[in-house]
């Protein structure tokens, strides 16, 4: 049995930036030349892409981390270190991908071709030749790669059909897309026949068709998980008309209107949207009815509930081809309808991304200042945090500028008034240090310093 992995979550981590070197220029009868340290390389990032070969989510596997390579550090003679390899995923179309701590929509890929962004390489470390200024002539440190991006995401498919197939197992959904489209789907006559959705293009005439998905049967307590329908019941949120199909045929030994009301119960329960879209009653199998009336009656009932009804036969193909008009008329409706309302403003098959929010993440100056259980004053904060990532902790040089640059961005201020004392610990991201309580202004000659 093939397995349809319609939602997983993994971990995107893109590479991180490299270092930027620390070198001298060498000169003849100069023993120590400029700088001339280059920058790290970029990471590499993470790219999703949509295929039209795929159809699952099967390659990826749950909880699996993805890394992208780090970029290359950089070398003597301002040469930059290499670009890190970016990295590709294809998806199949209709995979929406959403951060899972924040529950943002990262990417949602309904087009081919298109290409994502979903976690974005470091920038490369500068290297030395950067940080010459009045004072320092011969700047001997360097900055750190950035940190790439990490992100754990959830990776759901769902399925891009104009219409979809209702109703309880082995009641004829797939017969019936097998009837109207090029789809070849199993077709059995036992519950549960269909276990993945069946996609199929239904052509209506020269110039329209539309797409078609027939999904696992649904029973009673679906929506609690009942069954498998439940898990696809998410593929018929993107649909605009459903043809719901109801057994007539007396041969499942079931309650046709029970069967109605019990699906439309399961829906409302899903949700909302999916419970308003517009529903097509089809009655089938009514090429073996033999009691007279039987579909007389069934359709006058439907009809009273101010439904529309086609009593088809996949088997003979009787009504078939109204059903289809019918329903190719009633999407040309909702599309009209859509476009009208400004509600939607999204035209189907359009992308639409949710800008992530840059503004906090990149201002070092929005950082908070907490205690922890030990006692630890901890400081975070995304671009602080960054910037600490960047500095190479074993070298003086470059420490000493963190330290006036925690000074200009208040971080110390902030200590202060959180009611730090000398000798407390305080961590940046994986950087611990003691707290002085050092109230000596800056020397003139750090305050004249740049960045
Ligand atoms: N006589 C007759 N049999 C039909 C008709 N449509 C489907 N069948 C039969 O009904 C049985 C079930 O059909 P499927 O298309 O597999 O039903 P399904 O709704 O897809 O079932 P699940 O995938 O299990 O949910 C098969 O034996 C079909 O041959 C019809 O119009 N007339
Ligand atoms: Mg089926």
């Amino acid at each position: 049995m093939a397995i349809f992995i319609d939602e997983v979550e993994v971990f995107f981590k893109a590479g991180d930036g490299g270092n930027g070197a620390t070198t001298f220029r060498r000169e003849k009868h100069v023993p120590r030349g400029g700088p001339d340290g280059g920058d790290g390389g970029r990471g590499g990032s993470f790219y999703v892409e949509t295929s039209l070969h795929l159809s699952t989510l099967l390659e990826f596997r749950p909880g699996k981390i993805y890394k992208a390579d780090r970029g290359g550090d950089g070398l003597g003679k301002k040469q930059s270190g290499k670009n890190g390899g970016d990295l590709i995923l294809k998806v199949p179309v209709g995979t929406q991908i959403k951060d899972v701590e924040t529950g943002a929509i990262i990417a949602d890929l309904v087009r081919y071709p298109q290409r994502e962004t979903v976690a974005a390489g470091g920038r490369g470390g500068r290297g030395n030749q950067h940080f010459v200024s009045s004072i320092q002539q011969a700047p001997s440190f360097a900055e750190k790669g950035e940190p790439g991006e990490e992100r754990k995401v959830s990776m759901e498919l769902k399925l891009l059909a104009d219409v979809g197939l209702l109703g309880f197992p082995n009641v004829g959904k797939s017969t019936l897309l097998s009837r109207v489209s090029a789809a070849k789907p199993k077709i059995a006559d036992y519950a549960f026949t269909t276990l993945v959705p069946n996609l199929g293009v239904v052509r209506v005439d020269d110039n329209n068709n539309f797409v078609m998905a027939d999904v696992p049967g649904l029973i009673e307590g679906a929506s609690e998980g009942a069954g498998i329908g439940i898990r696809f019941l998410k593929h018929l949120e993107r649909t605009r008309v459903l043809i719901h199909l109801v057994d007539i045929s007396g041969m499942t030994g079931r309650d046709p209107l029970e069967d109605y009301r019990i699906i439309n119960n399961e829906l409302a329960e899903w949700s909302a949207e999916l419970a308003a879209l517009p529903q097509v009653i089809a009655l089938s199998r009514t090429d073996i009815i033999t009691e007279e009336g039987t579909v007389e009656r069934y359709k006058a009932h439907f009809e009273g509930l101010g439904m529309t009804v086609f009593p088809i036969s996949s088997v003979t193909g009787d009504n078939i081809t109204p059903l289809i008009w019918h329903v190719h008329q009633k999407l040309q409706e909702t599309i009209r309808d859509k476009s009208a309302t400004a509600e939607s403003g999204i035209p189907s098959g359009v992308v639409y991304i949710t800008p992530q929010a840059q503004t906090s993440d990149d201002d070092p100056k929005k950082f908070k200042v907490e205690r922890d259980d030990a006692g630890v004053l901890v400081v975070s904060g995304k671009a602080l945090e960054r910037i600490i990532a960047m500095t190479d902790m074993d070298n003086e040089m470059a420490v000493r500028r963190l330290q006036r640059r925690l000074e200009r961005l208040g971080v110390f201020r902030k200590l202060a008034a959180a009611g730090a004392a000398e000798g407390d610990t305080v961590r940046i991201r994986d950087v611990e240090f003691d707290y002085i309580d050092d109230e000596a202004p800056e020397t003139a000659e750090e305050a004249e310093e740049m960045e």
